[in-house]
């Protein structure tokens, strides 16, 4: 029995096979569900009647690892990236009450952290930052010993040149960036990211651009055949000239909106994540999601404790049930991203589990930008450039 036995059994609770794809509208339904029913279970600060331990003494007994006495938990992550059960589901279970808040682009991140001391416990930024949150002394290790399910994580995950054996990260979950695409507007199918960086002008203000440095300078370095980390000035000015000329047709430049964009047949074209896409497909029957024939980029998003957070032990304890299969399944199972534990796999519906645009197949040229410093630095100046500060 691990330090968290009566877990496994909770986690039934609601615990239906994730259905494929889950519209995101239904978070509301069921929250009112949960809250009817009692099971949301937290009881504002005092020890409700499904602490962990089981007993009101075990569930007010202090939590080892935190700073702040607190059951208490400051989530930052992604906006669209987590399921309508998870949070509540934690809650009912330890009773830790989540503040969960969300940003939509690494850069936002960054810059909140590096402003100045947070309250978060928990931040999610994507594997290619973490040596620069390194550097910057941003984050701090997390507390293994609280996080036994460690050991259900895919190899890859552990054996990373980002953090080998997870001192400072915990994978959350994994994606491809690619293009969602309407094919009854656009009368046909995409599959290079032509269509996208040059775009037809009958999709004049109907085209979105992902604004995040690594995907915009990334990819459209793919489309015109350089490295994918090329930090070339030459390549660096080429990308400027594609990208400026494709920005009269570009109705914003956005990692927030695209989904529901999408959905309302508002734009045809979007560069975008694969899970964000899928959850628009959810909407509208009419996009697709494609990785473009170019090739295009792969990323890891990585649970990290921010430096001096005020609950690293609690963060620990939602890091570890995060971990556990069945909860890897209700998320991934529900925004439609990769799960870094397998043992998760059988749990999700087939269909996804064999979906190459989730689960791409090795032949599928897939890049990971691994830029810092200097070099990273180039790239937001040719962003700059298009986009603006
Ligand atoms: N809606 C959640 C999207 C998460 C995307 N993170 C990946 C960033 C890659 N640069």
């Amino acid at each position: 029995m691990g330090p968290y036995s009566r877990e496994d059994r909770d986690l039934n609770l609601l615990m239906e096979q994730p259905g494929r794809r889950v519209g995101r509208r239904s978070f509301l339904q069921v929250a009112r569900l949960l809250a009817a029913a009692g099971a949301a279970g937290y009881a504002g600060g005092t020890v409700a009647g499904r602490g962990d331990g089981g007993t009101a003494a075990a569930a007010a007994a202090p939590i080892p690892g935190n700073r702040r006495e607190e059951r208490l938990l400051n989530v930052y992550n992604w906006s669209d990236y987590i399921d309508d059960r998870t949070i509540p589901l934690f809650q009912a279970q330890t009773n830790l009450r989540i503040n969960y808040d969300v940003y939509s682009s690494n850069e936002d991140l960054l810059a909140k952290l590096r402003a100045g001391p947070t309250d978060y416990d928990i931040i999610v930024p994507t594997s290619d930052f973490i040596p620069t949150y390194r550097a910057l002394d941003l984050i701090e290790p997390i507390r293994q010993d609280l996080v036994p399910n460690l050991t259900n994580l895919d190899r890859e995950f552990v054996e990373t040149d980002y953090d080998p054996g997870n001192r400072y990260t915990v994978p959350w979950q994994w994606g491809t960036t690619g293009i969602g695409f309407n094919r009854r507007r656009l009368g046909g199918t995409v599959d290079s990211w032509g269509t996208l960086f040059e775009p037809p002008a009958g999709a004049k203000g109907r085209v979105s651009l992902l604004r995040e440095v690594t995907d915009l300078i990334g990819c459209a370095l793919i489309y015109l055949g350089k490295s994918p980390n090329s930090t070339r000035d030459g390549d660096l000015a080429e990308v400027v000239k594609l990208l400026k000329a494709a920005k009269p047709r570009v109705k914003r430049f956005t990692t927030d909106t695209y989904i529901d964009e999408l959905a309302a047949n508002e734009t045809w074209l979007a560069q975008g994540w694969s899970g964000d896409v899928f959850q628009a497909q959810d909407q509208n029957p009419d996009v697709s999601y494609v990785i473009p024939r170019e090739g295009s980029l792969r990323f890891v998003d990585v649970m990290c404790v921010p430096k001096g957070a005020p609950h690293p032990g609690n963060a620990a304890r939602f890091m570890n049930y995060a971990l556990h299969p069945k909860v890897q399944a209700r998320i991934s199972g529900y925004v439609s991203y990769g799960t870094p534990v397998s043992l998760a796999k059988p749990l999700l519906p087939e269909d996804q589990t064999s979906d190459p645009a989730i689960y791409p197949p090795a032949n599928i040229k897939l890049s990971i930008v691994t830029l810092t410093g200097q070099k990273l630095q180039k790239w937001r100046a040719a962003y700059e450039e298009v986009v603006g500060p």
